[in-house]
């Protein structure tokens, strides 16, 4: 086994430095109430490990953060992702599985990289990892658009996005990375330009809505799982925009077109059943961003958030 089943590390991250609205910072306080912690304690009988702050790591955000290499908040996002990728490993390094509520999606830079250092040393594997989102996170800082490092993380940690300064991602090395080979993405439908390159240069596996459209989710798992191979520690890192904003509508970058509830569950459960997950991530859950009335749209997404989670971690076994 490559975790103890009835250990769950949780990290929770109230941090939106990675783009530019918000409320994003709010989710995990939002998922947390919305009774998600004492499901998994409660309903799936996990012994829980984390302090009960939710961390937004102001004492690490800088008074002056200008862009550089066009990121914004570069001294921030990278201070705050190390220091989460400090937490995710000592909870990983355990041997337990690690749940991490975001925040926006830069912080993967610290979640997967304190999973990718911790399973070297514990089983002297390289993970792979499962990127559900509407968008693949893989450009580099010059070929992003916005300069939102929530755009970036994938670049950071495969290594395609490279920079020496220590206080701007530097402290990444060779132990925190990942390879390329074991990333599969799925329910892209808003890839930029260069990143559709990047997919192609390197042969990156990924599953847009298309293939789920032409396939099924059924078969998409099937091969997604296929092309990791048994045996393998995943990482699951999930956007909450993979989703259809009809089902997940408080979100910074809603993509219309996405999975639906039921397929953004089947991903979580097909990943659960290889009981290789040693980490989750859910990011991008904003429940300040809300068009409805009486925060229908808020609550929709933080229910959808939970409902992901709870099947990633094992909720549909009978
Ligand atoms: B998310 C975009 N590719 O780089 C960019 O929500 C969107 O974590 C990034 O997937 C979306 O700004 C980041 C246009
Ligand atoms: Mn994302
Ligand atoms: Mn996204
Ligand atoms: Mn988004």
């Amino acid at each position: 086994f490559l975790t103890h089943g009835d250990q769950l590390g949780v990290v929770a991250v109230g941090f939106s430095g990675g783009q530019c609205k918000p409320g994003v910072d709010a989710a995990p306080s939002a998922l947390i109430k919305n009774g998600l912690l004492k499901q998994l304690r409660d309903e799936l009988d996990y012994k829980l490990f984390h302090d009960d702050t939710v961390h937004s790591y102001k004492e690490l955000i800088p008074a002056s953060d200008p862009d550089y290499r066009g990121m914004k908040n570069p001294l921030a996002v990278s201070a705050v992702t190390r220091k989460i990728s400090e937490q995710v490993y000592s909870q990983a390094k355990e041997g337990r599985c690690v749940l991490t509520l975001g925040g926006d999606h830069s912080i993967a830079i610290g979640t997967i990289s304190g999973t990718a250092k911790a399973i070297r040393e514990r089983l002297g594997r390289e993970i792979a990892v499962i990127w559900v989102d509407a968008h693949t996170d893989i450009n580099t800082p010059e070929a992003s658009d916005s300069g939102n490092i929530h755009g970036m993380p994938v670049s950071f940690l495969s290594g395609l996005a490279k920079e020496s300064r220590e206080d701007i991602f530097g402290w990444l090395k060779e132990e925190h990375m990942i390879s390329l080979k074991k990333l599969v993405y799925i329910g892209l439908r808003d890839v930029d330009r260069p990143e559709k390159k990047t997919l192609r240069d390197h042969g990156i596996k990924a599953f847009s809505m298309h293939d789920i459209d032409r396939h099924g989710i059924g078969k998409v798992m099937d091969m997604a799982l296929a092309h990791i191979g048994t045996d393998t520690p995943i990482h699951l890192s999930f956007d909450v925009d993979a989703l259809d904003p009809m089902w997940a509508p408080s979100t910074g970058t809603p993509v219309r077109g996405g999975l639906t509830l039921r397929e953004g569950d089947f991903i979580a459960e097909c990943v659960h059943e290889t009981g290789c997950l040693i980490a989750m991530d859910l990011v991008e859950v904003n429940p300040t961003l809300d068009s409805g009335l009486n925060d229908i749209g808020a609550h929709e997404t933080v229910r959808a958030g939970c409902s992901l989670v709870r099947c990633g971690l094992g909720e549909s076994l009978l």
